[in-house]
C-alpha cells in the first residue's frame, strides 16, 4: 500500500488536490483511501470528501491532532485502510503541522515498512502566499517556510489564477529556496499538472531522510497565534433560502470582522440539506469567498464552520456568530451547536526521528 502524505498551509488545496487525485488514481479500478485531519472535530473536509469522491473510496478521519501527535490513531487508520483492501493512501496533514518527514514518513518507514512504503512528502503552495507568509520572518512565516523545507516534493497550486510568467517565477522562487525538493506546478481545480503528479507519486520514495531543524518553540508559537473554530450551526427559514448566497453572506461579514490585519488561515462552510451540499471557502482576508459545490434552496439545513485566524479564539467564536447571525437578511434564522474555540497546543510527537 502506498501512502502519499499531503501537507501545505492552510487553504493551500490538500483536500482539493487529494480528492481529484483519488478520483483520478481510482478511475482504473485501483482501490484508493483518503485521511482527513485536524485539530478539532466537526469538518468540513470529511464532509466534502464523503460528498466529493466517487463510489469506492474509503474516507477516514483523525480529529483532535495533527498526524504527529496521534501517530497511533494514524497507524490503527492505514491498518483499517489495509484490511479495506487500499492499494493507494492519500493523506491530508493539518495546515499548521510541519516536521512531517521526522514524525510521520521516517517513523512509518521504520517501524511499518511492511504495511506501508511511502511516497514523496508533498508540500501544497498557494502562489498567493509565497508573496505574504513567504517573504514574512515571523512565527507563521517560520512555519510555512518549515514545511517547504521539509517537502520532496513541493507543488505550486491554483496556477489556474496566475499567467504563466508568474507561474514561471513563483517554481524559480522556490527551487532557489528548496532545492533539495522536485517543483511542480498543478491546478486542483482544472486538473492540470495531475497526471503528472500522479506519476511522480507512483514513482519517488520519500527521501524521509530529509528531516529539517526545527525550532519548536517557534513552531508551537505559530500555531498558537491560529484561533480554531469548529462549530455547527441549524439553520431554519420559513422559505426556501439560498445555501449558497448564505455561505457567501457568512464569509463576507467574517473578512468584514477581521478587517485586513488579521492573517486568515482558512473559513470554510459546508451546508448540509435534503436537496445535498454546498461548501465555499474564503482563504484569505485579500480574497473574495469561493463556492466550491452548490445545491439547491433549502427551508432547513445544518452548516459546519471550520475556521483558522490569526486571533483569540474567544474573540474569533464572537466575529463567526456575528457573521452567522447576520447572515440571510433576517430570513434565516440560525440556533449555534457547541463552538470547539482553542489555539493549538504545543505540538508533542509521539515518535522524531532523522538525520537531524
Ligand atoms: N482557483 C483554484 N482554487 C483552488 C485550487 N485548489 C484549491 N482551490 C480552492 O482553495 C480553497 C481551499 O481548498 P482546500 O482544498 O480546502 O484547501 P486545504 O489545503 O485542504 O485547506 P485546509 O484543510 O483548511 O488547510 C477552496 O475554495 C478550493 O476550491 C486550484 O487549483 N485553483
Ligand atoms: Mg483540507
Amino acid at each position: 500500500m502506498r501512502l502519499i502524505l499531503l501537507g501545505g498551509f492552510l487553504g493551500a488545496g490538500k483536500t482539493t488536490t487529494m480528492l481529484a487525485a483519488a478520483r483520478a488514481i481510482g478511475a482504473d479500478g485501483t482501490v484508493v483511501a483518503v485521511i482527513t485531519n485536524d485539530q478539532g472535530d466537526d469538518l468540513v473536509d470529511t464532509t466534502v470528501a464523503r460528498a466529493g469522491t466517487s463510489a469506492g473510496v474509503e474516507v477516514q478521519e483523525i480529529t483532535g491532532g495533527c498526524f504527529c501527535c496521534r501517530y497511533d490513531e494514524l497507524h490503527e487508520v492505514l491498518l483499517k485502510a489495509a484490511a479495506a483492501g487500499a492499494e493507494v493512501v492519500l493523506a491530508e496533514a493539518v495546515g499548521s503541522c510541519t516536521d512531517l518527514a521526522a514524525t510521520v514518513v521516517a517513523p512509518l518507514q521504520a517501524q511499518q515498512p511492511d504495511l506501508v512504503e511511502v511516497g514523496p512528502l508533498t508540500v501544497l503552495v498557494d502562489a498567493a502566499r509565497l508573496a505574504d507568509l513567504g517573504t514574512s520572518d515571523d512565527d507563521l512565516g517560520y512555519l510555512f517556510g518549515r514545511q517547504l523545507a521539509e517537502a520532496d516534493l513541493v507543488v505550486l497550486n491554483k496556477i489556474d489564477r496566475i499567467d504563466a510568467a508568474a507561474v514561471a517565477a513563483a517554481t524559480r522562487a522556490i527551487a532557489q529556496r528548496v532545492p533539495t525538493a522536485t517543483v511542480r506546478a498543478l491546478s486542483a481545480l482544472t486538473g492540470a499538472g495531475l497526471s503528472g503528479l500522479i506519476k511522480d507519486w507512483g514513482t519517488a520514495r520519500s527521501a524521509s531522510g530529509r528531516p529539517v531543524a526545527v525550532d519548536y518553540d517557534r513552531y508551537a508559537a505559530a500555531e498558537a497565534a491560529l484561533g480554531w473554530l469548529n462549530q455547527t450551526w441549524q439553520l431554519t427559514a420559513e422559505r426556501p433560502f439560498d445555501t449558497a448566497a448564505w455561505c457567501r453572506d457568512v464569509l463576507e461579514r467574517l473578512r468584514a470582522e477581521l478587517g485586513q490585519r488579521i492573517l486568515l488561515g482558512h473559513a470554510k462552510i459546508a451546508v448540509r440539506a435534503p436537496g445535498g451540499l454546498t461548501k465555499a471557502s474564503l482563504v484569505s482576508n485579500l480574497e473574495d469567498p469561493v463556492l466550491d459545490v452548490t445545491a439547491g434552496p433549502a427551508t432547513s439545513a445544518t452548516a459546519v464552520l471550520n475556521v483558522r485566524a490569526a486571533m483569540p479564539p474567544a474573540v474569533l467564536e464572537l466575529a463567526v456568530a456575528q457573521a452567522v447571525l447576520g447572515a440571510g437578511g433576517g430570513a434565516v434564522a440560525a440556533i449555534a451547536g457547541p463552538a470547539r474555540a482553542f489555539a493549538p497546543s504545543y505540538p508533542k510527537p509521539i515518535h522524531r526521528m532523522g538525520r537531524t
